[in-house]
């Protein structure tokens, strides 16, 4: 296969692809996995490029975050982790409300509009802890918009509380929870979690809670682990069920691609996925969730170089500025563990894209000095969401 022809494709059933997806009609599953076995680099993000700019004209969109991973001690032992510890361990750590309260000022000095926060499943921590870091980022920043808690950890606080999802839902919501990240999810397929994170949430759990989340009105993101154990069937397949579960909530607002590292993990004879192979899943995620409207390319994993090339291969977002990563920087990362605003804004004004700062529901920030404020309605592109 040619790398680089661009449009130009001899291949009818290409052709015949490209027609659909550009009438704005919906490219089918088999679709699908032809463009990824059978299209070169070019043709597919030629695509996916047309999709982006349809949907979100010439802005590539970013935030000012910041991340807390309250604890990195987990019951679980999901092969590709290189962030988990045991209980026991000398990398292990927690912490206390303290600690949080720090890092939320951290971040309302930085004039940060978003708290990311993920961590491991303590075996000895009760709900209440989980609740209670809520509470905490809530108290110290009333206007901070918490991101807050996987379906993995949903899952895993129904189980402990023993009660249903819409409850510990429900608690985290008057807790002060804003909206849901998308991890978690890796691959759908049964026998290839089943290698990667046996123990873990299976993915009819993870797809349920995020439609239950979606029905108590929380925005939440999607995301695909790929470059690890899977094949081109899985990430398809993948990409249709998050497409079929937003065909019928609406709720999703991003996909995140993310790239396997395999550094300090259980794969680590496995090689980092190439910069054409992350371009090649931005494309093919962009072409196929229709009803998607923005696609991030994460720079943290990604690196900046191949996420600026990316806002041309479907993606609309770069993220934010991500201080505090520790999940992909303990899996080898080499990127910083943040970018300015002002770095950012090099990275996508090089691509020939306008940069333009939302919040996490993707709403336009308005700065004035060290204020900012949240322009409605939804930026370019974001159709809001009726429930
Ligand atoms: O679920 C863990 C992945 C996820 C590794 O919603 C790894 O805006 C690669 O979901 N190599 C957590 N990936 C991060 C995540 C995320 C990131 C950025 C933005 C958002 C969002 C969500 O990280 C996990 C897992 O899929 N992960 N270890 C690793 N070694
Ligand atoms: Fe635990 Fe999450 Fe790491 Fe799995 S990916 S071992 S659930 S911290």
């Amino acid at each position: 296969m040619n790398q680089f022809s661009g449009n130009l494709t001899t291949d009818s059933r290409l052709s015949a692809i490209a027609e659909t997806v550009e009438s704005g009609q919906r490219g089918s599953l088999e679709d699908g996995l032809y463009l990824d076995q059978h299209a070169d680099l070019l043709f597919l993000g030629n695509l996916a490029n047309t999709i982006r700019e349809r949907k979100n004209g010439n802005l590539a969109f970013y935030n000012t975050n910041i991340h807390l991973n309250p604890t990195n001690v987990c019951v679980y032992r999901c092969v590709f982790c290189a962030f988990r510890s045991d209980l026991k361990a000398e990398k292990a750590y927690t912490f206390d409300d303290q600690m949080i309260r720090g890092r939320v000022l951290e971040a309302t000095e930085a004039g940060a509009t978003e708290i990311h926060v993920v961590g491991g499943l303590h075996h000895q921590k009760p709900f209440d802890w989980y609740l209670d870091v809520v509470r905490v980022i809530r108290d110290a920043n009333p206007l901070i918009h918490i991101k807050a808690w996987t379906a993995v950890e949903i899952n895993w606080f129904s189980h402990i509380t023993k009660k249903p999802v819409q409850w510990v839902l429900e608690q985290l919501i008057d807790a002060g929870l804003g909206s849901m990240p998308g991890g978690g999810a890796e691959i759908f397929d049964s026998e290839i979690r089943g290698q990667i994170c046996e123990h873990k949430a299976d993915s009819q759990s993870w797809i349920d809670i995020h439609r239950c989340a979606h029905q108590l009105g929380l925005r939440t993101n999607a995301t695909m682990l790929y470059g690890h154990l899977e094949e081109s069937r899985h990430r398809v397949d993948h990409l249709c069920q998050l497409r079929e579960l937003q065909d019928e909530t609406g709720g999703f607002q991003t996909f995140i691609p993310l790239a396997f590292h395999p550094e300090n993990t259980g794969l680590e004879h496995l090689r980092l996925p190439s910069g054409l192979a992350d371009l090649r899943v931005m494309a093919l995620s962009r072409v196929m969730l229709d009803n998607f409207d923005h696609i991030k390319a994460y720079w943290i994993m990604l690196g900046e170089k191949t996420a600026q090339v990316a806002l041309s291969f479907g993606a609309d977002d770069l993220d934010g500025t991500v201080v505090h990563e520790l999940i992909y920087h303990d899996a080898g990362a080499e990127t910083p563990e943040g970018l300015t605003v002002d770095q950012l804004h090099r990275l996508i004004r090089e691509a020939g894209r306008e940069p333009r700062e939302r919040d996490t529901l993707y709403r336009r920030v308005v700065r004035d000095g060290h204020e900012w404020s949240i322009e409605e309605p939804v930026a370019a592109g974001g159709q809001g969401v009726e429930i």
